[in-house]
């Protein structure tokens, strides 16, 4: 008897995974483009979470930069300023949007200059153990906030 609940316990955390696998997706990521001098750029999209458990994008790599990380847009002193945040979350049965002036993934350190329809390679990982690979085109994005807010001090 013992063992047949052990079992289900296992079966039950199985379909659990299984599930959170195939709940994240993600919908029209793009990376902006920004002039051949800049050393980095942001990364926006629509992160879905089909899943019944609320997940976070955790990290996030990409060949096209030294390294990526997570920021969100704060506004300190009237000025709109970049900040790095630890996650970004994505409600179960809801979407989290990484738009200009709020979430986005920064490649920081370019390894080469972006060109208009260049395609990026992003891979983003989650707290549920599961990653999405995805192919983001190099677009033209109107910028939401003055030109002193759009690259991070450092
Ligand atoms: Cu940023």
């Amino acid at each position: 008897m013992k063992r047949f609940l052990l079992a289900a316990v296992f079966a039950t955390l199985w379909a659990g995974a299984a599930l959170a696998d195939g709940a994240i997706s993600i919908g029209d990521p793009h990376v902006r483009l920004v002039p051949p001098t800049a050393e980095n750029t942001g990364i926006f999209m629509v992160i879905r979470n089909q899943g019944d458990k609320d997940v976070k994008l955790i990290g996030a790599d990409s060949p096209a930069s030294k390294k990526a990380e997570l920021h969100t847009v704060i506004e300190e002193g009237g000025m709109k300023k970049m900040r790095p945040v630890h996650d970004i979350s994505v409600k179960a049965k809801g979407e989290t949007v990484l738009k200009p002036g709020d979430y986005h993934v920064m490649l920081i350190g370019l390894t080469k200059p972006l060109q208009e329809g260049d395609i990026v390679p992003l891979t983003l990982r989650f707290d549920d153990g599961s990653s999405q690979s995805l192919q983001a085109p190099v677009r033209k994005i109107q910028v939401p906030m003055g030109p002193a807010a759009a690259m991070p001090t450092k």
